[in-house]
């Protein structure tokens, strides 16, 4: 039995598997320019962040209808949930789509029809996280927002994701402002990439609660101190960090001592069709690659659903 778990970092477009792929090309007519899946993850080999966006949004072309949205996110959580994952957050990229002629109904109503099923199908709660790309302009993100206006009873929160470097927090300063006068949560990619002074900036100018990686945390001892006093959880994705190089090997990952300085880590699988593995492929290739203990792997289960937004609801609710 896997551990019960909450997954907190999940790009739904991330989940895409080259079957599916392959399925929704044919059934909408859309050429991909690989010859099968064998040659499509052959292209799974990557330098960096950038060289994975590429690809991930070439991908997206395939993804058209309502029940092609609904289809990704039913494939997703069917496999979630084999892997002892009893909640989950998941972001997703409306920019993306939009720009492709594919409107945020589409993608929020779609995405709706697998989550709206999913507590009484897969046994997994869920909530949505509405991304903005990063490497898009302030102005899009603003624009998104609005789109997202007749949505938001589906949408818990936002997030901030795609090219890092470049493009800091405070960028996004008022859309952050303008979503969290609208009651939403707020995320954000923080030290994926980016100096561990865009996490910094993702907690002062965009009053996250949580920040996505954080990984560069531990360049910065002031920092790290700072974010266990406050108990800010991170949403660590070691898989993800080797496949982009943001690490050499597993077995330098810094989670472990990032979790003896105390900080609220929490283990996720960010793009899981893409880097190798679902959540617990992740917590698995962690505790053989930096030796965890058994009871690190619960503090992990654990953090996961205290760093969650169900854990704040319920809270909320019983008081
Ligand atoms: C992403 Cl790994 C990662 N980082 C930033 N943005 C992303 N979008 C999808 N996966
Ligand atoms: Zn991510």
């Amino acid at each position: 039995m896997p551990l019960p778990k909450a997954e907190l970092h999940l790009h739904v477009e991330g989940t895409l598997e080259p079957e599916l792929a392959f399925e929704l090309a044919a059934r909408n007519g859309v050429r991909l320019p690989y010859a099968d899946t064998d040659e499509l993850r052959k292209a799974y080999q990557f330098e960096d962040l950038q060289s994975f966006l590429n690809l991930y949004y070439e991908l997206m072309a395939v993804l058209r209808t309502e029940q092609d949205f609904a289809d990704l996110a039913d494939a997703y959580l069917a496999r979630a949930a084999a892997q002892g994952v009893r909640h989950a957050e998941i972001f997703f990229d409306p920019q993306a789509h939009i720009a492709r002629g594919v409107p945020m109904g589409t993608v929020v109503e779609g995405l709706w029809r697998a989550l709206g099923r999913s507590e009484e199908n897969h046994g997994v709660s869920t909530r949505l996280i509405m991304c903005f790309l990063r490497d898009e302009s302030a102005d899009s993100a603003l624009e998104t927002l609005e789109a997202a206006r007749p949505y938001l009873d589906r949408i818990t929160g936002i997030g901030l994701d795609s090219a890092e470097v470049g493009h800091p927090p405070v960028k996004f300063r008022e859309v952050y402002e303008a979503a969290a006068a609208l009651g939403l949560r707020r995320v954000a990619h923080a030290g994926e990439e980016g100096p561990p002074e865009y996490i910094t900036e993702a907690l002062d100018v965009l009053g996250v609660e949580r920040v996505d990686h954080g990984l560069r945390c531990m360049e910065d001892p002031a920092l790290v101190e700072r974010l266990v006093r406050d108990r800010v959880p991170l949403t660590l994705c070691p898989l993800s960090n080797v496949r982009l190089r943001a690490v050499d090997v597993l077995a330098d990952h810094p989670l472990a001592a990032m979790l003896d300085a105390g900080l609220l880590c929490t283990v996720n699988s960010d793009d899981p069709a893409y880097f190798g593995g679902y959540v617990a492929d992740n917590y698995h290739a962690v505790r053989d690659a930096l030796g965890l203990a058994k009871e690190q792997m619960r503090e992990l289960a654990r953090n996961s659903f205290r760093a969650s937004f169900l854990e704040d609801d319920e809270e909320r609710r019983a008081r």
